[in-house]
């Protein structure tokens, strides 16, 4: 049973249809499917495959890998209230694009894929100052902020990630909350996040969620 319920849900993924996902969801709930499997055995299980997918032809698989994402976001938030036991946040993470960048499609991709990883993640938008990067992860209590750039300026430039890291060290936050960055320029030069001196970066949503999950446990309490 299952495995028709994976095919199906695949599919209707795959023809970026939101409502037929969402109904192959409650059906599955409906037939005896636990939340806890929802989420393990085919939420998280698609966007991975469709991560694989993407890197074979990334403009052509765009809408599919927002699409899971989104449906995985919306899947998440539901089947947490109806876990058996409640489910273990695995840590907190503000998240937003740097200052100057409006680009907001790859950072609602990786809000989708950290909820569906149990980590909790406040969205503080676009275009984020890195005061209140700061600000917001000290009130929400973040172990990690997560920093979005899409372009060239944006990632290196002196009011996002450098400026983040100099008001942690100022603030006396250093090593109680790291930084990790994401974008199309950390995709083409590897070496970037250490440049602008955050502690990590990831390529897409699944690998941040992991990469994330190891950040938050190096964290002194
Ligand atoms: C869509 C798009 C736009 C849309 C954005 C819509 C939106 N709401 O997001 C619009 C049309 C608004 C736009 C505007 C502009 N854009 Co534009 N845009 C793009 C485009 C085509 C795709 C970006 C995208 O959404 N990719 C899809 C997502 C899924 O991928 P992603 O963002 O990389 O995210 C993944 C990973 O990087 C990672 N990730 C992303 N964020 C994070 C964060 C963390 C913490 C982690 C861990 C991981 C992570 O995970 C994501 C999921 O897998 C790129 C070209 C490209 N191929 O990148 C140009 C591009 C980024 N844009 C560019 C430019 C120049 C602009 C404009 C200046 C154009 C103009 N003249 O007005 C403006 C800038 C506006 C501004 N101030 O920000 C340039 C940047 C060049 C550079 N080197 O600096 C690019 C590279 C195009 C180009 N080749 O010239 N753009």
């Amino acid at each position: 049973m299952l495995e028709q319920i994976i095919k199906s849900y695949n599919e209707a993924i795959f023809d970026t249809d939101r409502e037929q996902a969402l109904h192959v969801i409650h059906s599955a709930i409906t037939q005896g499917v636990s939340p806890e499997d929802v989420i393990f055995k085919i939420v998280i299980p698609a966007i991975e495959q469709m991560v694989k997918s993407i890197s074979e032809d990334f403009d052509a698989n765009l809408a599919q890998h927002f699409m899971t994402a989104q449906i995985a976001a919306e899947v998440t938030e539901e089947m947490l209230a109806h876990f058996s036991k409640p489910p273990q946040v695995i840590g907190r993470v503000v998240i937003g694009t740097a200052e100057g960048d409006l680009h907001s499609l790859g950072k609602r991709i990786v809000m989708g894929c950290l909820k569906a990883q149990m980590i909790e993640v406040t969205d503080l938008g676009v275009n984020v100052p890195a005061e209140r990067f700061v600000a917001e992860a000290v009130a929400h209590g973040a172990r990690v902020i997560g920093i979005s750039a899409m372009m060239a300026h944006t990632a290196r430039g002196e009011n996002g990630c450098l400026r983040v890291r100099q008001l942690l060290q100022e603030r006396g936050l250093e090593g109680k909350i790291k930084i990790i960055v994401g974008g199309a320029p950390f995709r083409f030069d590897h070496e970037l996040y250490r440049t602008v001196q955050a502690d990590a970066w990831a390529e897409d949503g699944i690998s941040a969620g992991k990469i994330i999950t190891d950040l938050i446990r190096e964290v002194q309490p």
